[in-house]
């Protein structure tokens, strides 16, 4: 097994996986794998911290391996799904943030099966720990049902479900709600459940809602809203990934998500003020922050 994207939800991947199997973790360069390798902190949705030790390797030294879990950075895609399909001999699967899947097909390129999944397991970073904040549950296509018993024997419930399209369409409409207005606000994910904040919500989630309905199967607005809630109350102490980009001054999954639903909405002549709005202030912060973590 090999997992792509050392950061917090890949560290505890391949940590779960390698208590079943040899796994290996496939870092963005040698000198970032050597680190890796000296081991690091995970503290498990228990509360229990354990050290984890998992064998790291740079892109042009990675091993083959059965399967490839890519879970990098949108802006990371393509080179990560290089490196994928060329360790994988049985398949490439993806549990990134927005929509990759298109991206990811084309640089895996043929050479073994590859798609895009969903997982709803939460992960952050603080300093050089790992919280694992929650367990979660991933949803994978047919073609990928051993690695779907691999994971949940390694603790990470998965399912291999003809579903998947749905799956992966709720995770994006979660994401695109949670991830920018945490990032513009600079709140955890729980604030967003505030009295003051919740009508936001509703009028993100009820603007995308026939944009996403037109790509696939999508709970109405209504379910939709429970289930965001639903991840609001989850991971409520957790800083999104995208809160947690701007105030480290990295770029952001903006393009992947919001941009992706922007593009959809442009071809369907619709116009979508307030995630306009909101892709706008993301892309400013990411200017202002850029190298100047807060
Ligand atoms: O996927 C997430 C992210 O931060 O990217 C959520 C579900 C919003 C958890 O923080």
């Amino acid at each position: 097994m090999a997992v792509v994207g050392p950061g917090a939800l890949g560290r505890v991947f391949a940590a779960c996986l390698s208590d079943v199997g040899p796994t290996a973790l496939v870092a963005r360069s040698p000198g970032r794998a050597a680190a890796l390798a000296r081991g690091f902190e995970l503290v498990h949705p228990s509360g229990r911290t354990r050290r984890v030790r998992v064998p790291a390797f740079g892109p042009e030294e990675a091993p083959p391996a059965r399967w490839a879990i890519v879970l990098v950075k949108g802006p990371d895609t393509e080179a990560a799904a290089r490196v994928a399909a060329r360790v994988a001999t049985e398949g490439v699967l993806s549990l990134q943030n927005g929509w990759v899947r298109e991206r990811l097909l084309a640089a895996a390129s043929g050479r073994v099966p590859a798609d895009q999944g969903a997982t709803t397991a939460a992960a952050t970073r603080e300093a050089e720990r790992t919280v694992w904040v929650a367990a979660g549950e991933t949803w994978l296509p047919p073609a990928f049902a051993p690695l779907a018993a691999r994971l949940t024997a390694a603790g990470l419930p998965a399912e291999a479900t003809p579903d998947v399209a749905a799956r992966r369409l709720e995770k994006l409409a979660v994401n695109l709600v949670v991830n920018p207005l945490t990032a513009v606000l600079d709140v955890p994910n729980g604030g967003l459940l505030e009295p003051e904040l919740w009508p936001t919500v509703r009028d993100l989630a009820a603007e995308m809602h026939p944009v996403l309905a037109a790509r696939g199967p999508l709970p109405d607005p209504e379910t939709l809203l429970v289930r965001i809630r639903r991840v609001l109350a989850a991971t409520a102490a957790n800083t999104s990934s995208m809160r947690a980009d701007v105030r480290a001054g990295r770029p952001t999954e903006i393009e992947e998500l919001t941009g992706a639903l922007l593009a959809w909405a442009r071809a369907d002549g619709r116009a979508l003020p307030r995630h306009e709005a909101l892709y706008r202030m993301v892309r400013a912060l990411e200017q202002v922050h850029r190298g100047k973590p807060l």
